[in-house]
């Protein structure tokens, strides 16, 4: 669509969205929040991973910054939790709710009860595989990019050899999207070249303790030389650097690491020169809830989908990094 047309196109959608407000006013599309604060309820998944504390931190600091009464609940990484705390908060009529669901499916019921109680729905970090018209917009990141670069990192490495590349993954928890697309992601750009194989494969649930355990059993089992470890994130590439150094490998020269996040261990872990590449996932959301939980509330439409944009942290540049990251 061209400029002009799209500029006509999004005052036509904003136009449309405010009549429809209008006339919804009746049934209190949006709540006219005069000089009280804003109520928003948010459903995190757990404190599993670094990223995930980052991510948290982040949305407790920007609800403080902009005045806005947050109300949190750590579901200890179980979708149950999740779907009680949704219901608790459709329950206290707050104004808003966000939530990061830990697995794509099962949401339909609970959200269609927020729709009908005209409790806008924010999603972040993770997506659900649910009716679009059933929350406001979606903020995170683009998870088979980030699997897309983790797998072109690889190819470009192993470019020269002629050998087969054994690869081993941990992927992340069960059904959630983030390991769903990053695998994906992965898959699509070693599917070029059957050189790349991956040879084992398993979830270790976005934890340390699970990588390693995970990690330490593909080590047992596996005969074939193991030549790369491409973990889902960080978390779990920390864990399985501890099982490579225990069977008595070198983490980073003898088995190759890849991982997601680009936290703060990642980058120690790169200077320590046991892993070799992290690809960004950025976890610091907050600023863009909070600014898009005023805009719901004002009854103003949102992007039904804000992709936050990454990079690639290879090991002969985390020194020089570490000091400017942010989480
Ligand atoms: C990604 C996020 C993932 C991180 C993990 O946006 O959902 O969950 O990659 C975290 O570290 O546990």
């Amino acid at each position: 669509m061209n400029s002009s047309r799209r500029v006509i196109g999004s005052r036509l959608v904003v136009t449309l969205a405010a009549a429809a407000c209008a006339l919804a006013a009746l049934g209190g599309c949006a709540r006219e929040k005069k000089d009280e604060r804003i109520v928003l309820g948010f459903s995190q998944i757990g404190a599993e991973s670094e990223w995930r504390t980052a991510n948290t931190e982040s949305i407790k600091a920007a609800a403080a910054t902009m005045n806005i009464e947050l109300r949190f609940a750590d579901a200890q990484q179980k979708q149950e939790n999740q779907i009680k705390a949704l219901r608790s908060f459709i329950a206290q009529k707050v104004d808003v709710i966000a939530f990061s669901p830990v697995v794509e499916t099962g949401w339909d019921t609970v959200l269609l009860e927020a729709k009908a109680a005209k409790i806008p729905v924010i999603l972040t970090d993770r997506s659900v595989t649910a009716d679009p018209s059933l929350y406001a917009g979606f903020i995170g990141s683009d998870f088979v990019e980030e699997g897309r670069k983790a797998g072109r990192w690889v190819t470009e490495r192993f470019k020269d050899g002629t050998d087969d590349v054994n690869i081993v993954e941990l992927q992340g928890t069960v059904g959630a999207g983030p390991a769903i697309d990053r695998k994906k992601g992965f898959e699509e750009i070693i599917a070029a070249n059957p050189r790349f194989r991956i040879i084992r494969s398993q979830s270790g649930d976005f934890t340390r303790s699970k990588g390693k355990e995970v990690m330490e059993a593909f080590l047992k089992a596996e005969t074939r030389k193991i030549n790369v470890l491409f973990a889902h994130n960080d978390d779990m590439a920390i864990g399985a650097i501890q099982a490579i150094e225990e069977a008595g490998l070198k983490p980073g020269r003898d088995i190759l690491i890849v991982s997601i996040d680009a936290v703060k261990g990642a980058f120690e872990a790169m200077i320590a020169g046991k892993l070799n590449v992290t690809i960004e996932c950025n976890p610091l959301l907050g600023p863009q809830l909070m600014t898009s939980v005023a805009e719901v509330v004002a009854g103003r439409p949102i992007p039904k989908r804000i992709v936050v944009e990454e990079q690639v942290f290879p090991m002969e540049t985390a020194k020089q990094h570490i000091q400017s990251r942010k989480y």
